[in-house]
């Protein structure tokens, strides 16, 4: 009887101490994928002023930023973790019942990125400013199916 309640109540415990790290762990992952998109973000903006002639067209520095997107491109899949669209998100449930069409939309802006960082390279500006727009179509395809407004 005592035995029994003792694990009852263990089982309890456990239960419980299972949902709090697994909630902690939720919104570590929803700030993991958001720093990345955050880092990409910054660069991705700096490169669109640059195509827009808001900022001067400084090659250099347009390659160095086509790769830190690139390479922080690969960061985020992880951060999508089981049914994460609830906390501090704007993801759609959505991504977790089409996660086969949510990883190719991703893979596709990895590689438009990767694209990009490696046109850039050339020094060739018209290429460049293409290779950017395409990224940026991949970046509002998925935010148009799946990230709430
Ligand atoms: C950005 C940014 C996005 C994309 C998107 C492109 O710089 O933060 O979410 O580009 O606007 O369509």
């Amino acid at each position: 009887m005592l035995k029994r309640y003792l694990f009852g109540s263990l089982g309890l415990m456990m239960f419980i101490f299972s949902g709090v790290v697994s909630s902690q762990s939720v919104e570590k992952a929803i700030k993991y994928r958001q720093g990345a998109f955050a880092v990409m973000g910054w660069n991705f903006g700096a490169i669109v002023d640059m195509i827009k002639g808001k900022r001067p067209f400084d090659q250099e520095d347009f390659a160095r930023r086509a790769k830190i997107i690139s390479d922080v491109s690969l960061i985020p899949l992880e951060g999508f973790v089981a049914n994460s669209f609830e906390g501090p998100t704007k993801s759609k449930a959505e991504i977790w019942t089409n996660f086969a069409d949510f990883e190719v939309k991703l893979k596709q802006m990895q590689e438009a990125a990767s694209h990009l960082s490696t046109v850039s390279l050339s020094g060739d500006y018209d290429a460049s400013k293409k290779a950017a727009i395409k990224l940026g179509k991949t970046c509002k395809s998925c935010h148009d199916e799946y990230r709430n407004k």
